[in-house]
């Protein structure tokens, strides 16, 4: 039998499979409510009207719609995007824009291009796991910063950049989901955007700011992005249309200039040459319409009444002694445990009641946030939100009355 692991390469033996990914096959069972994956609900696709927009593309776009495009995406689709970039506070070109495979790929590639084994890049404690094994995938030593209420702590964070630089280690860039951030729901700001932007000039730094759920606000006006805020070209925006759309399409985009912007067209040739043309065809349609926009405020409407029947089932049923704040926006409750509270172990019990969630170590790379976990909200239907959590409720009473048992 071939020994196929002696032939890997370091970096393939350092890859980590996502919890996320893996949970998904867990929570294919009906009868478990996943408060786990970060799954927009499926009601919400938009299927009627893309009959008729897959109907039109066909007609008067088909050749292009199926041929192979340019790596950097379709002109047409990312002058749309800049539109709205633009509107959202964002100095932005058609030309700074590249459309690429889903925000998982902008990771990656950001990974592929800056990151070389043993290199370091800053994340938050809490961190979007996608984010963290891209980044682990490509061998770096991850610090983290612990996130507050606002997001990144920026205090912290100056201090560790101060203190890595005189080690002579200079952090590649600092990742960071700054509005309804995933897994901790919490909003940065825009003095702290600020702070941050100020940080990352004076010590020449790069940002990542990922922003998947920037548009889905319930009850907070729009806050410009970190990107706005950038003269200097060392932000890199991305976002997507997989919480906006569908996850299905696999299409989001990134925003950056000169230099850097052509080494990550140069970085996805080798991954996929180009993004689905296709889907690149309706999305644009759909944007130009205005059919996009008037989709978001419906995907608001459904989320905000998930976000209160989770929040309130929480205060119902859940026992004393833990802590969430209540999410803005977004798709994700960050919920903190009483200490001693295992989550990860905790999950087995939890599978057996039927209800699943992600841990909160699975987002820490200091191997902390074990009293934690995070629960999304959008994915299950009202009824099974408030049956989820009377069971998870269960689980943690009974988590409790163990733990007072053996101490
Ligand atoms: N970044 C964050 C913060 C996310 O939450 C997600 C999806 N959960 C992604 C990136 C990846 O999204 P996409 O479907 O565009 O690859
Ligand atoms: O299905 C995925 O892996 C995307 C969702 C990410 C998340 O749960 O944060």
């Amino acid at each position: 039998m071939i020994d196929i692991g002696r032939l890997y390469s370091d970096r393939a033996g350092k890859m980590r499979k996502s919890e996320i990914r893996e949970l998904l096959k867990v929570t294919q069972d009906p009868e478990i409510v996943s408060f786990a994956g970060g799954l927009p609900n499926p009601k919400s696709f938009p299927i009627d009207d893309l009959q008729d927009v897959v109907h039109n593309v066909l007609k008067n776009h088909g050749k292009a719609a199926l041929q192979y495009g340019t790596t950097q995406g379709l002109r047409e689709l990312r002058e749309s995007i800049a539109k709205t970039s633009r509107k959202d506070g964002m100095d932005v070109d058609a030309d700074d824009v590249i459309i690429v495979s889903g925000s998982q790929q902008g990771l990656d590639t950001v990974g592929k291009v800056f990151l070389n084994p043993g290199d370091t890049a800053i994340v938050g404690l809490p961190s979007y796991l996608g984010g963290i094994n891209a980044y682990r995938s490509y061998e770096a030593n991850l610090t983290g910063i612990p996130v507050d209420e606002e997001g990144m702590r920026i205090d912290i964070l100056e201090e560790t950049v101060k203190n890595l630089l005189k080690d002579d280690i200079t952090p590649k860039f600092i990742y960071v989901v700054p509005t309804f951030q995933n897994p901790a729901g919490v909003v940065m700001p825009e003095s702290r955007r600020k702070k941050l932007m100020d940080l990352a000039c004076e010590h020449d730094l790069v940002i990542i700011e990922d922003d998947p759920y920037g548009k889905l606000r319930f009850d907070i006006d729009h806050i410009k992005p970190i990107k706005s805020f950038d003269d200097e070209g060392r932000v890199i925006y991305m976002s997507t249309f997989s919480k906006i759309l569908a996850p299905g399409f696999r299409l989001a985009w990134m925003i950056s200039s000169g230099e850097l912007k052509r080494k990550m067209i140069i970085c996805k040739q080798a991954l996929d040459l180009c993004t689905n043309t296709f889907t690149q065809f309706i999305a644009d349609d759909l944007m130009r319409s205005g059919s996009l926009d008037l989709h978001i405020m419906k995907i608001r409407e459904m989320y905000k009444p998930k976000r209160d029947i989770m929040m309130s089932a929480m205060k119902q049923y859940f026992p004393d002694g833990y802590k969430c704040n209540k999410p803005k926006g977004g798709m994700f409750a960050w919920v903190t445990l009483p200490e001693g509270i295992d989550t990860e172990t905790m999950f087995l019990d939890a599978i057996k009641n039927k209800v699943a969630y992600v841990h909160g170590k699975a987002f820490h790379v200091d191997g902390g946030g074990a009293n934690s976990m995070r629960l999304n909200f959008s994915y299950s239907s009202d009824e099974q939100i408030e049956e989820g959590m009377e069971r998870l409720a269960n689980v943690i009473k009974q988590k409790l009355e163990a733990n007072k048992a053996v101490a």
